[in-house]
């Protein structure tokens, strides 16, 4: 029975040897443009490597490259990424200051991270397009804390700033674990990302931002007009830097100040699949100040109907949800939400906040879960 096993064993390891034997010489002859035709697998090239993006044994995205390339270029492989051949690694790239490139996915880390950064200055990633077939750069902020903003919601001690493409990226600050941005290129002009700290301030800061490149062709580009693209059929939307703690600073009349960032005008657009026709946004249970975005959330109950302010008596920092069904406006502001629904072209809300927030008393932004419905179907089938 023993015996069986091992020669099994035996024909095993040699089939793998063998195969991997052509495989390997089926990629160093896929590098020389004389040696095309006749390979024993044909839909495996050395270009079809180069350009697919992978996970790596750590749970990070990267390049499926061969394992030289990837070493030449600074990358860490990171366990294979063919089925074919330990030749082709799943090469990624991490980043800190002063970095720069073109790979699919960089991650930009502060110094020292996963350890928090303590101290002050700029430090920069340089995004470079390889060509124009890429449109827009995707950053998920898999981790961003920094200080929180002033009390009127300007970030004066730490912030991000993103700059060089072609649309204005707000600067943000405070805690945005899991938010995300697209920002698109000015054809081939590089994006920088800056991040500014103050050293004099002691706080633990702590960056990884994921920068990807979305091809102009790419199912995930989002349309234009819009900051944020949600990808998924539900989910939930958060404004920047919301979070269930207050800000400590206080403002100007010496009340708890806002979380909201200042000096805000962006759109938040959720994917619209096929034979769907409409998103529902609604507030989660459980978290009464999950829409504060005007008004003094100590004087009046953040959540109750009453709070909800609606229209043109939102002139400062307020929602506005095209074409909502049920309603006659669609703007949204107060303490609180009414769920809405709307049917547009494309699924979309704006965020507008003004450059202060002296008039309020202790917003958090918003919380909000989103659905989308699919079309009623025709009767009579
Ligand atoms: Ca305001």
């Amino acid at each position: 029975m023993e015996s069986v096993l091992k020669n099994l064993l035996l024909v095993l390891v040699l089939r793998i040897i063998v195969c991997l034997g052509l495989e390997s010489e089926n990629i160093s002859n896929r590098t020389s443009p004389n040696h095309r035709q006749g390979r024993e697998f044909p839909f495996f090239t050395i270009g079809r490597i180069a350009n697919t993006q992978c996970t790596g044994v750590n749970g990070l995205l990267g390049t499926c490259q061969v394992r030289g390339e990837c070493d030449a270029n600074g990358g860490i492989a990171m366990g294979a990424c063919s089925t074919l051949t330990s030749q082709a690694v799943c090469c990624i790239f991490k980043s800190t200051c002063g970095g720069s490139g073109s790979n699919n996915v960089t991650y930009f880390q502060n110094s020292g991270f996963p350890n928090p950064y303590n101290g002050g200055g700029s430090c920069t990633y340089t995004v470079i397009p390889p060509d124009n077939t890429i449109c827009q750069l995707r950053i998920d902020f898999g981790a961003f804390t920094v200080s929180q903003p002033n009390a009127d919601g300007l970030c004066t001690v730490d912030n991000i700033q993103i700059t060089g493409g072609s649309a204005r990226i707000p600067v943000i600050c405070g805690d945005n674990n899991g938010q995300h941005v697209y920002v698109p290129f000015s054809g081939t002009n590089p994006i920088q990302v800056k991040i500014s700290t103050t050293g004099s301030v002691p706080f633990n800061r702590v960056w990884n931002l994921q920068l990807s490149l979305i091809a102009c062709s790419s199912t995930y580009k989002a349309p234009a007009g819009c900051l944020q693209y949600f990808l998924g059929s539900s989910g939930s939307v958060q404004s920047f830097n919301y979070g269930r703690g207050t800000n400590a600073a206080l403002n100007a009349n010496s009340m708890t100040g806002t979380r909201q960032m200042a000096n805000l005008n962006y759109g938040i657009c959720i994917r619209k699949g096929v034979g769907i026709c409409s998103v529902t946004y609604r507030v989660p249970s459980g978290d009464p100040f999950s829409f504060t975005v005007s008004g003094d959330v100590g004087t009046t109950t953040p959540g109750s109907a009453a709070a909800s302010i609606v229209g043109n008596a939102c002139n400062t920092d307020y929602l506005i949800i095209p074409n909502p069904t049920g309603v006659t406006t669609d703007r949204f502001c107060g303490l609180a939400f009414p769920t809405t629904t709307s049917n547009t072209p494309v699924f979309v809300m704006y965020y507008i906040t003004d450059g202060s927030d002296t008039a309020d008393v202790g917003n958090r932004g918003f919380s909000l879960l989103y659905a989308t419905t699919a079309c009623a179907v025709a009767s009579g089938k």
